[in-house]
């Protein structure tokens, strides 16, 4: 029977929440953070379950475990848990677990502003400004990101024909930019987009096989970014992400945005060292930059960065008492 402690530290990265996990977690076997992840999930699922859906969390919670590194190079290794299960990378999770970590302490960084992370995507260099003890903002450099598959031709019922672009930014996302049968997130409700985002990737799953090109082992389209006129006219655009079973992203989304940003690479409307300020459904926004162009196993790539900012809500600690609690392992409403 499980009886377990968690403390964790709760906090929201312009308006998606993180919580980090500080103690209870298992350790895990591995030699990378990837591995770690496959040992997770079989093992130790439970853990993301309790600690993620209700009623100890909710559909859109987030959230992340620390390990030292495996290259003593690196400061240290994060696994991203969430509603949906373990993201290879998570960018609004980073800018909060990096906004955390320094302000409590849990990381001591090899140079003053900088941190190299271990993520099961792999290598994720991070900067940030740190004052009187808060973290201002965080900024993070992402894996390789690049258009996967473009102008994918897609019968929707109610909106109509469509035309789908993927791109991996961390995560593989189903992009839908404004066309003629879709005028913008703004003209739909929240509710309509998470209902359709949720029939359009089933759906496409079936149509197109994502596998990443250097790891077979990451698979699937888990995310569907909506696209729309920005609240304020200076930032360049606005998104709506939809992840999980039902959640929209509070956060301008960290690997949506990297996505979006090889996207519009790949179609020449993006250029290196051009800024991409992405705003959120809420209208909180990312600072984005294409740092690198590469050439990454044949795909016209870039490296993105992206900055933001994240704040602590509280410090949690959390039983999960199998013998007590029927809910123990938490429940989702769908
Ligand atoms: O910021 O990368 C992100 C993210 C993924 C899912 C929710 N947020």
């Amino acid at each position: 029977m499980v009886y377990q402690w968690f403390d964790c530290i709760d906090a929201h990265t312009c308006g998606n929440p993180v919580r980090v996990i500080t103690s209870g977690a298992p350790a895990l076997s591995g030699s990378n953070m990837f591995e770690r992840r496959q040992d997770f999930l079989a093992h130790h699922d439970w853990v993301r379950k309790a600690l993620m859906f209700e009623p100890r969390g909710h559909d859109m919670m987030s959230g992340s475990i620390l390990f030292p590194p495996d290259d003593p190079a690196n400061d240290v290794g994060v696994l991203y848990v969430e509603t949906s299960g373990c993201l290879p990378m998570c960018g609004h999770g980073t800018i909060g677990t990096v906004t955390v970590a320094i302000e409590k302490g849990l990381v001591k960084p090899k140079k003053e502003g900088f941190l190299n992370l271990e993520t099961p995507a792999g290598i994720v260099k991070v900067e940030y400004e740190q004052k009187e003890g808060k973290v201002k903002w965080v900024k993070l450099t992402n894996v390789p990101s690049f258009l996967y598959q473009q102008d994918i031709p897609y019968h929707f019922e109610p909106l109509g024909d469509l035309k789908i672009d993927i791109a991996y930014g961390g995560n593989f996302y189903a992009i839908i930019e404004v066309q003629e049968n879709f005028k913008g997130l703004q003209e739909y409700t929240a509710e309509q987009l998470i209902t359709w985002s949720r029939s359009i990737r089933n759906e496409l799953n079936q149509l197109v096989s994502c596998i990443h090109p250097a790891n077979k082992d990451i698979t699937g389209l888990s995310h569907m970014l909506w696209c729309g006129e920005p609240i304020d006219s200076n930032n360049a655009a606005r998104n709506a992400v939809f992840y999980g079973d039902k959640a929209i992203d509070r956060s301008p989304c960290g690997t949506g945005t990297s996505a979006r940003m090889a996207q519009r690479y790949a179609k020449g409307l993006l250029k290196k060292g051009e800024a991409f300020s992405h705003e959120s459904y809420i209208g909180s926004v990312f600072e984005g930059m294409i740092e690198e162009e590469l050439d990454y196993h044949g795909y016209a790539a870039i490296r993105p960065s992206i900055k933001g900012w994240a704040t602590i809500t509280g410090e949690n600690k959390i039983l999960v008492d199998e013998a007590n609690d029927p809910y123990a392992f938490g429940f989702q409403v769908i």
